[in-house]
This record gives C-alpha cells, sequence and structure tokens, in this order.
C-alpha cells in the first residue's frame, strides 16, 4: 500500500479510529522508507520528513497519529549509519504496531474486571478500547447489556452495534438525544479517546462530553478506555488540541438549506471531573494522573 493511499484512507475514514489511524500511519511510513534508493543520509532524512508531515496532515485532533510517528520516526535523528537508521526505524514502526495490540488486550483484561455482573453498558462512537472490555466481560459469562448511540453524522454507532451483535452482546441502538432518556437505566458509561491531555480532559467523538454530563447527573460513573499513546505531551507544554471540523455535507446537503450556516465539530473535549477513570494498559488510573503518564513517557515522545 502507498503511503498516498494510507493518506486518503485515513482522511475519507475508511481507515478510522485513534488505534487503527496510528498503526497505519506507522506502518505507511515503515513502507515509504522502503521507497528511498539512495545513500545520502540528509535525502533520507528529507524523505522521511514528507512522509511523516503528508501522514499528520491527515486528522488534526488524534495524538496517537503523532505519537506514532514520532515514535517510528526518531532513529532517524540519531548519528548513526544510513542502513542503522533504516533497521531502526522498521523496528520503532513494528514495535509500535505490535504494542498497540498488546495494549488493547491488556485494556480488554483490566475494564472486563471493572465491568458488574448484569449491568447495562453505554457507550458512544465507535472506540475498539472501550468494545474489547465489553466483549471480553461478555466472554467471561458476565450477563450484560450494551446501549450504543447512532453517533452522527458518521453513524460509528452502527459499526459498533453491528460488532457487538457479531460476538453476541446484547445491544441496543439509540439515537444521540436518546442518552439521557436512558441513563437512569445504565450502570457504567465506556468510551474511548483520540486524545488526552495532561490536565486529565479527554477528547474523543463529538457528543461524547454530554454523555459523560448526563452520566454525571444520573451517578453513572465514566470509564474511559486508551492506550497511553493517546497521550499528549504537547499539551503539557500548553498546547490546545485542534478540534477537527470536517465538511458540512457529512450532516446534510448545504443546498437544500440556503442561507443557514451548518457546523460539524467532530470531536469534543470531556473536563476531568466527569470521568471516573482511564483504563490504560499500564493499569487504571485517575484522569488527574494524566500528567504522570506523560512524564513517563517523555522518554519515548517529545
Ligand atoms: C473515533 C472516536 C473513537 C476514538 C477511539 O472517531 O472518536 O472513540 O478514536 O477509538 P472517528 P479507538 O470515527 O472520527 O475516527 O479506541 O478505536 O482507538
Amino acid at each position: 500500500m502507498t503511503l498516498q493511499a494510507t493518506v486518503d484512507d485515513i482522511k475519507s475514514m475508511k481507515v478510522r479510529g485513534a488505534g487503527r489511524i496510528a498503526e497505519a500511519a506507522a506502518a505507511a511510513l515503515v513502507e515509504w522508507m522502503d521507497e528511498f534508493k539512495g545513500s545520502d543520509v540528509e535525502a533520507f532524512r528529507e524523505h522521511m520528513k514528507r512522509g511523516e508531515k503528508a501522514l499528520l496532515g491527515t486528522r488534526p485532533t488524534a495524538v496517537s497519529l503523532r505519537n506514532a510517528l514520532t515514535i517510528t520516526m526518531r532513529p532517524t535523528g540519531d548519528d548513526i549509519q544510513l542502513s542503522d537508521m533504516r533497521a531502526g526505524v522498521r523496528k520503532a514502526g513494528t514495535e509500535f504496531m505490535k504494542n498497540a495490540r498488546v495494549a488493547l488486550e491488556r485494556i480488554a483484561e483490566f475494564g472486563a474486571h471493572r465491568i458488574p455482573e448484569g449491568a447495562t453498558i453505554m457507550t458512544h462512537c465507535n472506540s475498539q478500547a472501550a468494545l474489547r472490555p465489553i466483549i471480553k466481560a461478555h466472554k467471561d459469562g458476565k450477563d450484560i447489556k450494551v446501549f450504543a448511540t447512532e453517533s452522527r453524522p458518521w453513524r460509528q454507532g452502527h459499526v459498533t452495534v453491528k460488532q457487538l451483535a457479531a460476538e453476541g452482546v446484547p445491544v441496543t441502538l439509540i439515537v444521540d438525544s436518546a442518552v439521557r432518556f436512558f441513563m437512569d437505566e445504565m450502570d457504567i458509561v465506556m468510551v474511548g479517546a483520540d486524545t488526552i491531555a495532561s490536565d486529565g480532559s479527554v477528547i474523543n467523538k463529538i457528543g461524547t462530553s454530554q454523555v459523560a454530563m448526563c452520566a454525571r447527573e444520573a451517578h453513572v460513573p465514566v470509564i474511559v478506555c486508551a492506550e497511553t499513546f493517546k497521550f499528549s505531551p504537547r499539551t503539557a507544554r500548553g498546547e490546545v488540541v485542534e478540534i477537527e471540523e470536517r465538511d458540512v455535507a457529512e450532516v446534510v446537503d448545504p443546498k437544500e438549506f440556503p442561507g443557514v450556516t451548518i457546523a460539524n465539530p467532530v470531536f469534543d473535549t470531556t473536563p476531568p471531573q466527569f470521568i471516573t477513570a482511564i483504563i490504560t494498559e499500564k493499569g487504571l488510573i485517575s484522569p488527574y494522573a494524566a500528567y504522570e503518564i506523560i512524564r513517563q513517557m517523555q522518554g519515548d515522545i517529545l
């Protein structure tokens, strides 16, 4: 698969979800490296930077993308021979992808422990990190059921309900505006994250903050499931996470609404006070411990 094909797939959301975007980007960068046939180190570095820039430009919100690229690119900054640089990039990219898969398995295990027997769970959008614990809990024999939001405008909820139904998990599809109507029946909310900021704020699919606020009102715990590569070191330096605005045609055909402004922000920020815990592959943490995760990552991701 060419780099351009991966860029197109991420932009068009054929590849979507922060974790899968990160893995696809790491794989694409390694393949892009193989297209460089020269022997000059500087030319190699320029080639790699061009690939990194193209991938970074695909979607702005998920820090997993930047983190995957930073990790894969790191050997290009070392003072080593080109052949070692190439081997280093391949190793870094491959290890990132392997670690991402292992992280999901651990999150599934930790998250499943957190789901009580007989629980009714609400989820929003389509997050593999949030769905794996639910599927694991079901496979472990827990009698659970799920309410999944439609997640307009892209309706990632359709993917979620099909995935859960295929695993035999009892699941109900609801429209986004029915969240508060059903919240009293929930025992737990489980969602994923695109980015976690150093203050513990969680940036995830638009509507996540509304779900979390309704959960708080109904005294329902909100659990965010996210690999540590979704934590953003740059937010610790004061950088603000950019919220992606997508084509308004994803919402309605603008030609049918002359004189109307249409807005399509696709992520929002849930402040830490609305989040009970974050489950990572390193364990369950308070959102207020996000800075500590980032501090530990600094050796990996600058
Ligand atoms: C997907 C989304 C998901 C997170 C986490 O948005 O908001 O909740 O990316 O997903 P989009 P995962 O469909 O716009 O990419 O846990 O699979 O990484």
